[in-house]
């Protein structure tokens, strides 16, 4: 009974949420809710969010050269090798090699992935840095992918394949990470080898095609019950057969050298690609924010600056709780090691 009240004085806050990038079909009972989505919710929300998107996009064409505007809109990424000029990426990687400063770690399953936050300390410390963070083609593909001319958020990023006990890692299922398109970016500082767990993508698949609505509402309707919490979380997941039901593309392992630029709307389903033993991938990588239902495409006041501090609170917040006793942090701190060192 009580936990019916409660549930119905929330009812008003999911509502609100429905205007935003709330996602969770198990923490909010309306976005969860079966017979709204039968009646149309969840794939109301994907379509209306694609249509925004597309409109907010347009206006940032100039960002980008037709070409890139072009393999965009047929595969849902672009890629860039040899994206900064040989001796910029080797200073680059070696000022984050002799890098020693805080940085944090996760497990994700049995996968270990570490970022430093880009903080001032860490920025000056990596002036090669600045080649990337600068450059017109990364901030013009991130903002046009990701249909917002705002900052994202970037790290360092390091991914220890088997490093740990644990299940697989759940980021090794084909997976959209969200119902409306959003953008990721990997700049990959290693090299990535085919069967050391290369990001994966299924061309195309960024497309909100008849098909993939369907199966959106489809999805929506057993999501709050499913036995797989990414998908409970809102990030629906597809098994090979799926993807061949929608009538979508074999999947690309993006099996590069380093310096190579992803830029990926991760609406598209796209998974992290099968390691056959322990590696590691180490990566500039950056996601844009999300705010799906938003009309313009500029006005935003957070800087790259902004952004790390708002990380780096969110960490100490964390780290705060765990002290506490009011909830573990899964982000430990580590201190004295590298990106580049193993688990
Ligand atoms: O690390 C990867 O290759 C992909 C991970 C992923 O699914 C994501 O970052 O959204
Ligand atoms: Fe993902």
């Amino acid at each position: 009974m009580l936990a019916r009240i409660g549930r119905a004085a929330l009812v008003p806050l999911w509502t609100v949420q429905l205007a935003t990038a709330a996602k969770s079909f198990e923490r909010n009972g309306v976005i969860g809710n079966r017979r709204l989505n039968e009646r149309g919710l969840h794939a109301a929300r994907v379509a209306l969010a694609h249509r925004v998107a597309e409109s907010r996009r347009r206006r940032l064409a100039g960002l980008v050269s037709a070409a890139d505007r072009d393999a965009f809109a047929r595969d849902g990424f672009v890629v860039r090798h040899d994206f900064l000029p040989r001796p910029a990426f080797a200073e680059l990687v070696a000022q984050l090699e002799a890098y020693r400063g805080p940085l944090r770690e996760i497990a994700e399953g049995d996968t270990i992935m570490r970022k430093i936050a880009l903080d001032p300390h860490a920025l000056a410390a990596m002036p090669g840095l600045q080649a990337v963070l600068r450059s017109p083609v990364w901030r013009g593909l991130i903002r046009y992918v990701g249909s917002r001319d705002a900052e994202p958020v970037v790290w360092i990023q390091s991914i220890l394949r088997h490093a740990a006990d644990g299940p697989p890692d759940p980021q090794t299922a084909f997976h959209a990470d969200t119902f409306h398109p959003t953008v990721k970016a990997w700049l990959f500082l290693t090299d990535v080898a085919a069967d050391a767990g290369p990001f994966t993508y299924v061309p195309g698949s960024h497309r909100l095609t008849p098909a993939r609505l369907a199966w959106e509402r489809e999805m929506s309707l057993g999501a709050r019950g499913s036995a797989n919490a990414e998908i409970r979380q809102g990030s629906l997941r597809i098994d090979r057969g799926g993807l061949a039901a929608l009538g979508l593309a074999e999947p690309l392992a993006f099996a590069v050298p380093a310096n190579t630029l992803v830029v990926a709307d991760t609406f598209g389903f796209h998974a992290r690609g099968p390691s056959a033993g322990r590696s590691l991938r180490v990566e500039v990588w950056a996601y844009g924010r999300r705010s799906p239902f938003v009309p313009w495409s500029a006005l935003d006041l957070w800087t790259g600056a902004g952004l790390a501090r708002r990380s780096l609170a969110g960490w100490r917040l964390g780290d705060f709780l765990d002290r506490a006793g009011v909830k573990p942090h899964p982000w430990r701190l580590r201190t004295g090691i590298s990106a580049f060192d193993p688990a």
